[in-house]
């Protein structure tokens, strides 16, 4: 059974099909479907913290032990989740069409994980697998870093009162505030091996951060190029946090026509709907591989 109107469906594949300049921009609701919570709306809340408020450098001065728990508590889900048909079929796409490009605001590494080729897949937001030192001087960064815990100070705690949990190490849900958490402080969290001093941090783009300049520079490349853009396909996305939300209409600009995966209905993309766009409601994971096929 399909979730796609047949006409829509019919007039989005035959653009597909001609299409060579392509652009997707993938946000938290790709990745709804395998398990993870998106920023805004139902599941934006961890523990009391809105989501959007412990992702800044503000909340990770303030509290870095918090903020360690939040990132610690994510890496663990995206590493005990897995790709969805939607992933993949994106992957396939990329495989399929050379002048393709994803840009993803996700950094939970499913992407990656599909096999999306590296070239590309543009990662806006970092990686949740990524490392950094937080010392402004310091240059310290790792790459595909899946130790789980980093740290063992961060290791979730089990439920040692219940018999049958202990005998399994049943995990505890941190994102819920009635599980109890313990206070990290410096001496917890992991350290910077090369200045011996600063904290590590997440390798991930903070409000008010500036994306990683590789990635702003072949999005670049990729808008400038003489040659008109086709598509941009918007998947899972609310489309409100910049610079990423204004790849939209870039795009458009360079001619491309939109196709939103989204949802809610009532999304309305940043630059509003136009005449020319096709919106397809629903779930990212099952309406992506019907559009693609
Ligand atoms: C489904 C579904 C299913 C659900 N199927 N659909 C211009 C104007 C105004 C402000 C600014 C501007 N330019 C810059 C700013 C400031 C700021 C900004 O954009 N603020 C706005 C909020 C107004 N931007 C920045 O600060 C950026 N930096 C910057 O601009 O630097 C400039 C600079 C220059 C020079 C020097 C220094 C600085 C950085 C932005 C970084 C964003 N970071 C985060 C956290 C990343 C780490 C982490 O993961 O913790 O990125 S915030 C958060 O939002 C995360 C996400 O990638 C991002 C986008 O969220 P996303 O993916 O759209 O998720 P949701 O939850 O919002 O939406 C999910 C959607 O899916 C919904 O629509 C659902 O309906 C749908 N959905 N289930 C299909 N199954
Ligand atoms: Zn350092």
């Amino acid at each position: 059974s399909s979730a796609v109107p047949h006409e829509a469906l019919e007039s989005f594949q035959q653009h597909l099909a001609r299409s060579t300049r392509i652009l997707a921009l993938l946000g938290a609701g790709l990745s709804a479907s395998s398990g993870l919570p998106t920023f805004r709306g139902a599941g934006g809340l961890w523990r009391t913290h809105d989501a959007v408020q412990l992702a800044t450098p503000e909340a990770f001065g303030r509290d870095p032990g918090l903020v360690w728990q939040f990132y610690s508590y994510r890496r663990h889900m995206a590493l005990n989740a897995k790709p969805n048909p939607a992933h993949h079929a994106l992957a396939e796409l990329a495989r399929k069409k050379e002048g393709f490009l994803a840009l993803s605001q996700n950094v939970d590494g499913l992407s990656p994980r599909a096999h999306h080729p590296a070239a590309q897949l543009k990662l806006l937001h970092g990686s949740l697998f990524d490392v950094k030192c937080s010392d402004f001087f310091c240059k310290y960064v790792e790459r595909n870093n899946y130790t789980d815990p980093i740290v063992p100070a961060l290791a979730l705690p089990t439920d040692e009162a219940d018999p049958a949990s202990r005998q399994h190490h049943r995990e505890l849900d941190i994102s819920d505030d009635s599980v109890a958490i313990p206070e990290l402080t410096y001496a917890h969290l992991p350290k910077c091996p090369a200045c011996n001093k600063g904290l590590l941090r997440p390798g991930v783009v903070w409000f008010g951060e500036q994306l990683p300049m590789d990635v702003l520079d072949s999005v670049d490349d990729f808008m400038n190029s003489p040659d008109d853009i086709d598509l941009i396909l918007v998947i899972g996305t609310s489309a409100k946090v910049y610079p990423a939300a204004g790849y939209v209409d870039m795009a458009r600009a360079k001619g491309a026509r939109v196709a939103i995966v989204n949802m809610d209905k009532n999304h309305v993309p940043a630059g509003g709907l136009y005449d020319q766009d096709w919106f397809f409601e629903g779930d990212a994971a099952q309406i992506v591989p019907e559009l693609l096929k």
